[in-house]
């Protein structure tokens, strides 16, 4: 389990990572490693289409999960899936892994609407 400290080192290691490519990733992925997202914010701009990337680099079954946009999208083992969305409505939408136990694990994030 990952302590709050931890948590907050990854996001600010993120937000550099970020800032170092330039903070506008058109196509962004999303991993899955060692019950937990390796992006746990992603943003996207509003009105534009954009490829979602998702990879299970467990080996065991993840989901991946957005309520807001209806995506309910089972990984097994390593798998690779990608699905584009056109976001209308900027804000902060929660995505989590739906396989059973795991959001409570901590694998959660939120997708970023940027107007
Ligand atoms: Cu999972």
């Amino acid at each position: 389990m990952m302590t709050r400290k931890t948590r907050l080192a990854l996001v600010g290691i993120l937000a550099l990572l970020l800032a170092a490519c330039g903070g506008s990733s058109s196509n962004p992925t999303v991993s899955m490693k060692d019950m937990r997202f390796r992006q746990t914010e992603v943003h996207v701009k509003a009105g534009q289409p954009v490829t979602l990337r998702v990879v299970n680099q467990d080996g065991y079954a993840h989901a991946f999960d957005i309520d807001a946009f209806d995506i309910h999208t089972p990984l097994a083992a390593n798998e690779v899936r990608e699905f584009t969305i056109t976001p209308q409505q900027p804000g902060r939408y929660d995505f989590y892994c739906g396989t059973p136990g795991h959001q409570m694990a901590g694998m959660v994030g939120v997708l970023i609407v940027e107007p």
